[in-house]
């Protein structure tokens, strides 16, 4: 089982999108448990390539092509992400906040949350401020969900949080929020709800926050 998922996480860093899926399909068939997949297998080489990026020995063109890998190796995996909660959760809307492409670690917050019995409205990557104040104004949910992989994009979040006070907006709903450099001091900082480390603690704490408002 440890040599599969080594496997998958070298042909994400390698960016190889088919061997990605092949050993993915094979995994599963194995009986590997998903989770680790994504997170042994799939995070794991796209980390690798991260650091290499860093190291100035990976260059954007190659971090795409692995963020692809990791894109449709997750599209097989998703059916099979924490299945069986079914639970109705409330409404949730998510973003990357604009300025900032990264959404592959929002989408598998979004797929956990979904798993789990939530609504969930993916707005993606890059979403300017208005649009999530216009999307919280239509669709009215009990959560927003934030994210942002930027140091500098993070700064965008206590600007969203004022947006929505001013807007009346604030006290209808509340916010979680995550992504790499995010923590839950910076959460208590700006006055998010919530911070969730990860996908599957989202889950927990999206429960948690809903419940406080019923
Ligand atoms: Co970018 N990138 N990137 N990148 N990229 C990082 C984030 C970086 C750390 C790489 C590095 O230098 N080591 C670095 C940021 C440095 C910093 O700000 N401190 C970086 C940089 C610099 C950049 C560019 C500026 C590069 C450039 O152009 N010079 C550029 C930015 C463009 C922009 O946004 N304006 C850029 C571009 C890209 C690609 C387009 C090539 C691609 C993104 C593709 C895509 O997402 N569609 C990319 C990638 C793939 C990465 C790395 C390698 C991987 C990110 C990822 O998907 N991780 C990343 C390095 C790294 O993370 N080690 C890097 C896997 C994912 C499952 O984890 O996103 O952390 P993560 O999500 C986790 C948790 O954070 C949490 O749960 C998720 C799942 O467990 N979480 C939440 C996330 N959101 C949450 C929300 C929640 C709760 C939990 O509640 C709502």
């Amino acid at each position: 089982m440890v040599d599969i998922l080594q496997e998958i996480s070298k042909a994400v860093f390698d960016g190889d999108e088919s061997k990605a899926l092949e050993l993915v399909k094979k995994a599963l068939a194995e009986g590997v448990s998903p989770q680790d997949i994504v997170d042994k297998g799939l995070v794991k080489g796209l980390h690798e390539c991260g650091a290499g990026y860093e190291a100035g020995e990976k260059f954007i063109p190659e971090m795409l092509m692995s963020a692809e890998a990791m894109k449709v190796s997750m599209a097989v995996l998703k059916p099979h992400l924490a299945a069986g909660e079914t639970a109705a959760g409330g409404k949730v809307v998510l973003a990357t906040v604009e300025g900032d492409v990264h959404d592959i670690g929002l989408e598998l917050v979004a797929t956990m949350l979904g798993s789990a019995g939530f609504e969930v409205d993916f707005m993606g990557p890059d979403v300017e401020t208005s649009r999530i104040i216009a999307e919280v104004k239509k669709v009215k949910p009990h959560l927003l969900g934030l994210s942002a992989l930027l140091t500098n994009t993070m700064d965008i979040m206590p600007v969203i949080l004022e947006k929505l006070e001013k807007e009346g907006l604030r006290n209808s709903l509340k916010v979680i929020i995550g992504g790499a450099p995010v923590s839950q001091d910076f959460a208590d900082r700006i006055g998010a709800d919530g911070y969730a480390y990860d996908a599957a603690a989202a889950v927990p704490v999206a429960k948690r926050l809903v419940s406080q408002l019923t």
